[in-house]
């Protein structure tokens, strides 16, 4: 069997699984995780979903790969520090604590291969300084089209009672440019108390979109894995950047099915040693028996 083929990586920053929401990828987040090697992995929050778990109990043998795979890491070694999020701050009063191997902490302070200092912290208490309800993603196509349909219905009916038309596209605009506006205030919020601190970054996850913004200090936002499957990686130079893990994860699968085509049609599947252990033994028992 050949090795997995992995990509390597000092430190993996991961957040907003959403595990136990129904719609959180835990198949793609195993498929991931098995691919990468790192010295140390941060959980940047809301990798439980209590809220929904709390609701019902739903938790498919998928999620429990994923927390094996989390648990295997920090047999083998690698630091693996989880700071909660609001959709599981429940584990919040378990600051310091270790769960098998995991060390639970609010925040973080990580410091790269080449020195700089980035604040990791899930974010969402910068809902507070925001001060606006929380539109984390904006509507996505499929509710659009059913929204349209039902729109239309809407409008006939308003039609037939004379009426004005009303315009679903300017009311969702609206929305959305609210959800721009949010979102931008969020990072503004962010940053600034990175900055305030003195750090030269910041790590966060929370509102669900992947982000890598140099300004004054360098944001950097995990993404999350209910819609999206981003995460935020140093290289092992101190290098930081986002990126779209499950395209990652497609080329290392695709990179190992070559390198088992190579090595079959180069036929090494078998090595010359593996085929001593077999020959030779067999060999003796026959001439054993002849004579
Ligand atoms: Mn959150």
């Amino acid at each position: 069997m050949s090795k997995t083929t992995t990509a390597r990586f000092r430190t993996l920053f991961i957040s907003d699984f959403h595990l136990g929401a129904s719609e959180s990828r835990a198949d793609e987040l195993r498929r991931f995780l098995r691919r990468v090697d790192c010295d140390t992995i941060y959980l940047v929050g809301d990798i439980l979903d209590l809220w929904c778990l709390k609701r019902r109990w739903r938790w498919p043998e998928a999620n429990n790969r994923v927390v094996n795979r989390l648990l295997k890491f920090a047999k083998r070694g690698t630091r693996v520090v989880y700071i909660p999020g609001n959709h599981d701050e429940t584990l919040r009063k378990y600051d310091g604590l270790r769960f098998g191997g995991i060390e639970i902490a609010l925040e973080a302070e990580h410091c790269t291969a080449d020195g700089r200092k980035y604040l990791v912290t899930h974010g969402d208490e910068f809902d507070l300084v925001v001060r606006h309800a929380p539109l984390l993603s904006a509507i996505g196509g499929h509710a659009y089209d059913g929204l349209l349909k039902i729109n239309r219905r809407f409008n006939h009916i308003r039609a037939l009672l004379g009426l004005e038309y009303w315009s679903l596209s300017s009311f969702l605009k609206l929305k959305v440019k609210s959800a721009c506006k949010y979102m931008s205030k969020f990072e503004d919020a962010v940053i600034a108390e990175a900055e305030r601190r003195k750090f030269d970054g910041v790590i966060c996850g929370h509102v669900h979109k992947v982000a890598d913004v140099r300004s004054k200090i360098h944001y950097l936002n995990c993404g999350e894995w209910v819609e999206g499957s981003h995460a935020v990686v140093e290289h092992d130079d101190g290098r930081m950047e986002a990126i779209d893990a499950m395209e990652l994860t497609k080329q290392l699968e695709q990179a190992e099915r070559e390198s088992e085509r190579q090595l079959v049609l180069a036929g090494a599947g078998v090595d010359d040693d593996m085929a001593d252990d077999f020959v030779m033994p067999m060999k003796r028992v026959l001439l054993a028996q002849n004579a």
